[in-house]
């Protein structure tokens, strides 16, 4: 369902990968490093709002400098601005922009149980995939290939395994995470799903489930706008 084109002023946001947009608010640069901004990216596009991406973070810089140090204490990115409203932390953005922007969505149930279900994978992203997905993900895409110990790359590989598998199972049940549904829960754990269903050169567990549920990404420009493309 196509949302009706909400022109807000534009909403900057901070982030690493050099894109700029033009006055209308789009940007045709594609995705950007930082799996955190992915999300919030796929997350706009999911919501129709026009934003201005500004860069910052790694190679970037200016996000250890005062300025942007006043906004984010942090150093990271992303960083919502939306008036003199600042934001941080990819999760509570993307909840945020669908308080304020997406009322009457699906993407952030107004129900308390479903809202927290879908907010549960949110934290689980943060507190379970994550740390297992960054040595893996920093070994084979952001290490040149002969610096790479494949043994240890695999034994990481296979510590990241059963955090799937949990996705897989619950997955076993229902079309999207958390239901019917698309939610921000199916951003979150979507933008880390293609880093490991996009993993090559190790052995990993087949998760039917989950394979089918990603699947589904394909049709939402978002997704493939912002994180099917290569990874860097
Ligand atoms: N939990 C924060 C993590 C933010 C974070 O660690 N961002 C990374 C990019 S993924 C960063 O700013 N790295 C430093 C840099 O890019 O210079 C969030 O979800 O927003």
């Amino acid at each position: 369902m196509r949302l009706r084109h909400v022109r807000v002023r534009e909403i900057p946001v901070w982030q690493a990968d050099g894109a700029r947009c033009d006055s209308q608010g789009t940007d045709d640069l594609g995705p950007g490093h930082s799996v955190n901004v992915q999300k919030v990216l796929w997350c706009l596009a999911e919501l129709d709002l026009a934003y201005e991406r500004i860069d910052a973070g790694l190679h970037f810089g200016r996000n250890s400098e005062p300025d942007y140090l006043a906004m984010n204490p942090n150093g990271r990115v992303p960083t919502l601005v939306d008036g003199d409203y600042v934001l941080w932390e990819s999760n509570s953005i993307m909840r945020y922009l669908c308080l304020a922007y997406g009322r009457g969505t699906a993407l952030y149930p107004e129900e308390p149980k479903h809202r927290a279900a879908v907010d549960r994978w949110l934290d689980w992203t943060l507190s379970t995939v994550q740390p297992v997905d960054r040595p893996v993900f920093w070994a084979l895409v952001r290490t040149p290939p002969e610096k790479q110990d494949m043994a240890a790359i695999q034994k990481d590989a296979d510590a990241e395994a059963p955090v799937w598998r949990i996705a897989d199972h619950h997955l076993s049940t229902r079309r999207y995470i958390e239901g019917d549904d698309f939610t921000i829960a199916d951003i979150a754990l979507g933008a880390y799903a293609r880093r490991w269903l996009g993993f090559e050169g190790i052995t990993k567990p087949n998760y039917a489930h989950l394979e089918r549920w990603f699947a589904q990404f394909a049709t939402r420009p978002g997704f493939v706008k912002f994180i099917a493309g290569p990874m860097s």
